[in-house]
């Protein structure tokens, strides 16, 4: 397990707002010193990479958030159903707002809902929005890191939970990280349940285009990664020296995102200089791509009971309800 758990510190440790940035630095320096080299994706998400991906999920060939909606908007009502009236809404890496609303306003009675994320500024002005349009919803946000043990606020503590966990999130996690967080969710929620969503595995022709968009939004996404480095670690990074790569390892069934060194290159990080010969990567993301019987199985593994799957007429994307 020792790996297991270093690879999830190592996620974790990106994201980390309040870390020192010498334990960052450290983090992001043993990344560089790997074969292959690699970086977690949290490094994505800085201001301008959050509205990045804001346009990604705009984009033509980007399906995921589309689908993930559609299903949504077509069966919350049956799925609200299966959730108990009164239910204490959990959302771990609460993001968009939009899915949450819905869901909200599907399901009978809420008591309160508990956002989870690192984004602090964002999660308290998204808090306060949902305040005011929900006056009888106690929103209670937390801010921590949900790859990590974190508390849900002691008036919620006899109430039915209820976790939201869309976006295909679960996707960036490898099995072993996915099975230890699912399970870790399933202690959050004893006798409760959860709604999850998931990519499916579909032809690498829908699932390359989707992450290496004609317009380069997600090459910009990914290359945005150094900048945000740049900017908060000071390293020096030339964005223009690296270029986006997404490619689907059909083995892993993950589409994989890199960023591919144009050039040979050096790269100073904290006083030391990393190499890089032309045509060497950094593996930025992994976004693994399930089939019904391999979520089923994660799934089960990590204690839950698949009650009811909701998906699209392409079949491109799951909605599930675990209990
Ligand atoms: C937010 C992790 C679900 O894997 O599809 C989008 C992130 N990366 N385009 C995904 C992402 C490139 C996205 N997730």
């Amino acid at each position: 397990m020792a790996s297991v758990e270093r690879s999830i510190d190592w996620f974790r440790d990106a994201g980390r707002p309040h870390r020192d940035d010498r334990a960052l630095l450290a983090s992001v320096l043993e990344g560089l010193r790997q074969h292959p080299k690699r970086i977690s994706p949290v490094w994505f998400y800085d201001e301008r990479g959050s509205c990045l991906f804001d346009e990604i999920c705009e984009l033509p060939e980007y399906y995921v958030t589309r689908t993930e909606l559609a299903i949504l908007q077509r069966h919350l009502p049956e799925m609200a159903a299966r959730i108990r009236s009164h239910a204490c809404v959990i959302e771990p890496g609460s993001g968009t707002g939009l899915k949450t609303k819905l869901l909200l306003e599907a399901l009978d009675r809420p008591s309160a809902y508990v956002p989870v994320d690192v984004a602090c500024e964002h999660l308290e002005a998204a808090a306060a929005r949902l305040r005011s349009e929900h006056p009888h919803i106690c929103v209670h946000p937390v801010c921590a890191d949900f790859t990590m043990p974190f508390e849900v606020p002691d008036t919620e503590r006899f109430a039915r939970r209820a976790i939201f966990f869309p976006g295909s999130t679960i996707g960036n996690f490898d099995r072993h990280e996915a099975v230890r967080l699912l399970a870790r969710l399933r202690h959050l929620a004893p006798g409760g349940g959860m709604l999850i969503g998931f990519d499916m595995v579909k032809p690498a022709g829908v699932l390359v285009p989707a992450y290496d968009d004609a317009a380069g939004v997600t090459a910009a996404f990914n290359l945005n990664a150094l900048e945000h480095l740049n900017r908060r670690l000071g390293t020096d990074f030339d964005p223009a020296g690296f270029r986006h790569r997404a490619v689907w390892n059909p083995v892993a069934s993950r589409i994989e995102m890199h960023l591919v060194s144009t050039r040979a290159q050096m790269v100073r990080i904290a006083g030391r200089d990393i190499h890089f010969a032309a045509g060497e990567t950094i593996h930025t993301e992994n976004s693994y791509k399930y089939t019904t019987e391999r979520f089923a199985s994660l799934a089960e593994v990590a204690g839950w009971k698949i009650c009811r799957c909701w998906t699209d007429a392409r079949g491109f994307y799951s909605l599930q309800l675990l209990e």
